[in-house]
């Protein structure tokens, strides 16, 4: 017996077409109880909600996001807006009942981020966050490893995110597609944007971070913005690099940019423990490298697991062991994984209060920028 999940989703930009088509394959590869139907889709231009709808197989389309909440059809609201409308919706979503999911980062800042919290624990809604990349299987693994203790004490946590799509200067700022480059509709930069996923995988993966040291820079000071057609100033970080203590001891390195030519999603990340270290990279996503001090030293050396067998996270899922899955299966993984915690009750990770934590680190770090000092997260 299964039981259907209606799903009304609100934004249908890059990640509504990676949500939808999460929502879509689910069932054909995870048996939960809990089926996703795409009950409507939501924007302001009802001709292309409509096309969007067509596509990816919404039952029927509004135009006024209140709308979508109230209607009693609509058991999960799917926030996929520019940052800027994330609080608004989940507030009023969690006050009808729906459950949420939102698409990274939770909120335009910690302040609002709490609020929305809040509002879900209030609700006792289930709500999750799009930290997609936890759900890459070398990345799960590369958890599993870590809960097994097999790199001992952590040392050293580093990761990067590095893309080249904004160095152009006549690239304007705001309007769809282009509104990660204005403050007012996605609260900061490369930072909130880009950081907070290697935030998010860091403190899943190694704990707690204590104490930030940050700094930014935005290297074209005016874009156009594409609603007014005037030069404004550019009020995002177009680069930031921060260092940090965690909780355990250990030292991180952070770093992201839309200025490093010649990347365009490139997120990497090495963790060095006293036992072994493990390096991952989303341009080779099903690979995870690995370097165990206890092989016998003339054979010692790093080596590249293709996580593809079925004894790897989500793998026995999918084809046959060798054979790799991608990006988008991330997000098939968190939509699974939602679904399971509907029958277990045991929430699906990142929730609401989860990624407040990674807010708050990005708020310390945009703070510490500012100060020239070394900032505690709140
Ligand atoms: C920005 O270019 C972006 O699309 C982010 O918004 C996503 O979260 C990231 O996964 C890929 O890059």
């Amino acid at each position: 017996m299964s039981t259907p999940l209606n799903i009304g989703m609100i934004g249908y930009g890059f990640m509504g077409r990676a949500h939808s088509n999460a929502y879509n394959r689910v069932s054909n590869f995870f048996n939960t109880e809990h089926k996703p139907v795409l009950k409507a889709v939501c924007a302001r231009d009802e001709e292309k909600a409509q096309a969007f709808a067509n596509t990816w197989g919404y039952e029927s389309v509004e135009t006024d996001w209140r709308k979508l909440i109230e209607r009693k059809d609509i058991d999960a609201v799917d926030i996929c807006t520019p940052n800027n409308l994330h609080k608004e919706i989940a507030i009023a979503a969690a006050q009808a009942g729906k459950m949420i999911l939102c698409e990274k980062p939770l909120a335009m800042n910690a302040a609002e981020g709490e609020e929305m919290c809040q509002a879900v624990e209030k609700a006792k809604v289930a709500n999750m966050v799009w930290y997609n990349y936890r759900r890459v299987p070398a990345v799960t693994f590369a958890k599993q490893l870590i809960d097994q203790g097999r790199l001992g004490r952590i040392f050293h946590y580093r990761a990067n995110f590095l893309q080249d799509w904004t160095i152009s200067a006549d690239l304007p700022q705001g309007g769809q597609a282009l509104w990660r480059l204005d403050a007012a509709a996605a609260g900061s930069g490369v930072t909130g944007d880009l950081l907070a996923h290697c935030i998010d995988t860091a403190i899943w993966l190694n704990g707690s971070i204590d104490n930030v040291s940050g700094m930014t820079e935005t290297f074209i000071k005016e874009r156009k913005h594409t609603l007014t057609g005037k030069m404004q100033k550019v009020d995002i970080d177009d680069a930031c690099a921060f260092l940090c203590r965690f909780e355990n001891g250990s030292l991180g390195l952070f770093e992201s940019t839309r200025y490093a030519r010649g990347h365009k999603a490139l997120y990497t990340f090495e963790i060095n423990g006293e036992k072994a270290s493990i390096k991952w990279d989303l341009h080779d996503l099903h690979r995870l490298q690995w370097f165990d001090h206890s092989d016998e030293g003339v054979l010692r050396g790093w080596t590249s697991i293709h996580v593809t067998d079925s004894d790897h996270p989500y793998m026995d899922k999918w084809w046959v062991p060798g054979l790799a899955i991608g990006y988008e299966h991330s997000f098939v993984h968190q939509v699974a994984d939602f679904l399971e915690s509907l029958s277990t009750g045991k929430p699906a990770g990142p929730t609401f209060r989860d990624a407040l934590e990674t807010q708050k680190i990005c708020d310390a770090v945009l703070a510490s920028a500012k100060t020239g000092q070394w900032t505690p997260v709140e």
